[in-house]
């Protein structure tokens, strides 16, 4: 068998994996004629696949790896925890030294009164948990009736059953059954697709106040909660108009809707502050934590609480819990990664060195023909694609194919750079130097090139009418 470090020719891995690996989100058979790309290694920012090539990550793995690649000191305390506490359960009246920590240490970071942390295995996981608890919590208090969500459309809450349909993606919907009932969406704040000649601020508004709308129509006494991504990622980075977050706090508070942010991609430093709640100002009542808690270095998620539902729930047996809720050497990660965090100073980081290095980069490539938009929050960006900037077009190509296009030719210049529809997505270690940034603005700058002079040999710069 293979080692990992020395690896069998990069077409027989990929035959083998063809033969036994099912890949997520993929349509395996056309991979297959492909060939997947073989990562070996990666250190910092940059990959390294099974070719030896060097491929910048602009989007941080799946907007996960805050810390970058190859942090030793997570290796160690892995293997420390491992060998001290390989596994114990946090059910049935235990607790370990780990979850204790990592508790305290996220009641710590989080803001106002989110003292309470239920751990999961993954953002799925901890949506899941979430749906269940706020029914609990209405429950407990004597409403069972106050159960249903409402999520928005084109939103990204996980792949299970429960967080899938918190989501709002079509696609997902239709495999499954999906979504579950009880729960509903409403359209999305975003402007740049969505928002025709109203102004952002009135487009905001209008949207925001589709929830009111909502909770009107079900009844008040019947909605739980609210669940919102404070700026949308696998949705197509989509950074809602300032009148947005505001309104929906206001319509919480006013029909006394639990407000849940998905902080799975926003949270620990990607917007530039420790938490996207903090950048949109709003005061949820719960926050969904998983990628960034430890990197992407383990898998883990959780649930941040606050003191007004945790005491309702810790008041009844929740029947809910995994086996990894918890899980010590996951937990044992993310305290070391938040402790490099802090002792590094990445959120400072971020806010005055690489933001602005990176907002200024993609102001240039805001100025390419083929881009329309730069949308930036943080180190989190979308750069829409059109064929005609002036008036934000779609193009007349089936949606997907220009993004794809320009996926493959940043591939093709070393740079990961993702597409959601015809946007490309970046999301880059939050360790990234402005020097870096130059080096991801120059190959960006390329594959807009190719990918421009590809869509005018194939006549593709069409704009829908
Ligand atoms: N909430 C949000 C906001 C997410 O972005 C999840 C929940 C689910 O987390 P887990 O750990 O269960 O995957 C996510 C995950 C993409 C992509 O292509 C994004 C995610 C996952 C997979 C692919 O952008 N986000």
């Amino acid at each position: 068998m293979p080692s990992i470090t020395n690896h069998l020719p990069t077409a027989e891995l990929q035959a083998l994996d063809s033969a036994h690996h099912m890949h997520p989100f993929t349509t395996n058979d056309e991979l297959t004629q492909k060939g997947a790309r073989v990562i070996t290694r990666a250190k910092g920012i940059y990959l390294t696949d099974s070719e030896g090539n060097e491929i910048l990550d602009a989007m941080a793995g799946l907007w996960c790896v805050n810390l970058g690649y190859g942090r030793e000191e997570m290796g160690q305390v892995a293997a420390r925890q491992m060998n001290e506490l390989p596994y114990y359960n946090t059910f049935f009246q235990t607790t370990h030294v780990p979850a204790i920590a990592l508790a305290k240490e996220l009641a710590d970071l989080a803001p106002g009164d989110l003292n309470y942390v239920f751990f999961a295995g993954s953002g799925s996981e901890a949506n899941d948990t979430n749906l269940r608890m706020v029914r609990t919590y209405w429950a407990q208090k004597g409403k069972p009736e106050k159960s249903h969500v409402i999520s928005r459309k084109n939103a990204y809450h996980g792949s299970s059953v429960g967080s899938a349909s918190l989501g709002g993606m079509t696609p997902m919907h239709e495999q499954g059954g999906l979504p579950i009932p009880g729960i509903h969406h409403i359209g999305q704040p975003d402007w740049w697709a969505e928002g025709g000649d109203q102004s952002p601020e009135e487009f905001g508004l209008a949207r925001a106040r589709e929830l009111e709308d909502k909770i009107l129509e079900l009844g008040a006494d019947n909605v739980a909660a609210f669940i919102g991504e404070p700026i949308q990622g696998a949705g197509g980075v989509v950074i809602p108009p300032s009148t947005y977050w505001p309104e929906i706090q206001r319509i919480c508070d006013k029909h006394d809707v639990l407000l849940i942010a998905d902080e799975v991609i926003c949270g620990f430093g990607r917007t530039g502050n420790w938490f996207g709640s903090q950048t949109m100002g709003i005061k949820p009542h719960i926050m969904t934590i998983a990628k960034g808690l430890s990197s992407g270095y383990a898998p883990i998620g959780g649930s941040i609480v606050c003191d007004e539902v945790a005491e309702v729930i810790n008041a009844c047996e929740f029947n809910h819990g995994y086996t990894y809720s918890g899980h010590p050497v996951c937990a044992a990660v993310a305290l070391e990664n938040l402790r490099i965090m802090q002792e590094e100073n990445i959120i400072d980081h971020v806010q005055n060195v690489a933001a602005p290095a990176l907002q200024e980069a993609l102001n240039k490539l805001g100025e390419h023909p083929l881009v329309g938009g730069v949308n930036v929050s943080g180190l989190m960006a979308s750069l829409p694609l059109t064929p005609h900037k002036e008036s934000r077009a779609k193009f007349a190509s089936d949606a997907g194919t220009a993004g794809y296009l320009c996926r493959e030719h940043c591939f093709a210049n070393n740079l990961v750079m993702r597409h959601v529809g015809d946007r490309m997505i970046i999301s880059p270690p939050l360790i990234i130097t402005p020097e870096e940034i130059a080096i991801f603005a120059d190959r960006a700058t390329r594959a807009l090139d190719a990918t421009y002079a590809d869509l005018k040999d194939k006549d593709l710069l069409k704009a829908a009418s």
